[in-house]
């Protein structure tokens, strides 16, 4: 099995003006691309690793051998966080969620208000290249968090729900240095329903998980089934 670039599930002008055409371009296309050419090519000569899930992985890199764990990280991560990133996205996206997740929201941060400038915050001054994430951790509770370069939170324990790029490449060609203007775009285009759909499974799953009697094959099952809502054809 390699792993494949999904197609976005969208034009790449969906997302105008939040997100300009040229920018979604140049960053599925090429961006994601090299993420996942490196991606299989770590994995050459590793068919055992090539059958399992880049979440699996993810999840587990110690389990991935020394000589290409970096590479599993960097491209798997870089993989795995722009297939989720495409599908958190929709131009008829934006404005507040509702049902569970805004129950969720407002339990852990008050209000969706107050979410939103912590999540913001955590965007903006997040230093280098990375991202921010709204999470939940092994206890069902949401967080905001950030990870370093293509870093998956999958990595920490924790399941993402939403994950927002800062890299430069992601609203340098619009945006030029103004990171806090990309991210005041970028919220009139967040799928809720991709989040709550997220928030649902991530808590089935970790009931799933304290059921488990094979933890270990508990990770590869969801996983598995995580990254293929992720990415319904990225890896065939
Ligand atoms: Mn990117």
């Amino acid at each position: 099995m390699t792993h494949k670039l999904p197609p976005l599930p969208y034009d790449y002008s969906a997302l105008e003006p939040h997100i300009d055409t040229r920018t979604m371009a140049v960053h599925h296309d090429k961006h994601h691309q090299a993420y996942v050419n490196n991606f299989n090519k770590a994995l050459e000569g590793y068919p055992e690793l090539q059958e399992k899930s880049t979440l699996y992985l993810l999840n587990d890199l110690d389990s991935v051998p020394e000589e290409i764990r970096s590479a599993v990280r960097n491209h798997g991560g870089g993989h795995a966080n722009h297939t989720m990133f495409w599908n958190s996205l929709h131009y008829a996206g934006g404005g507040e969620p509702g049902g569970k997740l805004a129950d969720a929201i407002g339990e852990a941060f008050g209000s969706f208000g107050d979410f939103k400038e912590a999540f913001s915050k955590a965007a903006t001054t997040l230093f280098g290249v990375g991202w921010t994430w709204l999470c939940v951790d092994g206890e069902g509770n949401l967080l905001i968090t950030t990870t370093a370069n293509q870093d998956n939170p999958i990595s920490q324990g924790l399941f993402p729900l939403l994950g927002l790029d800062v890299w430069e490449h992601a609203y340098y060609l619009k945006y030029e240095n103004r990171r806090a203007d990309y991210v005041a775009g970028w919220w009139n285009v967040v799928s809720w329903g991709f989040v709550a759909a997220n928030l649902t499974a991530a808590r089935v799953e970790l009931g799933a998980r304290d059921a488990a009697a094979d933890v270990t094959k508990w990770a590869e099952d969801t996983w598995a089934k995580i990254d293929s809502v992720f990415s319904k054809s990225s890896d065939e």
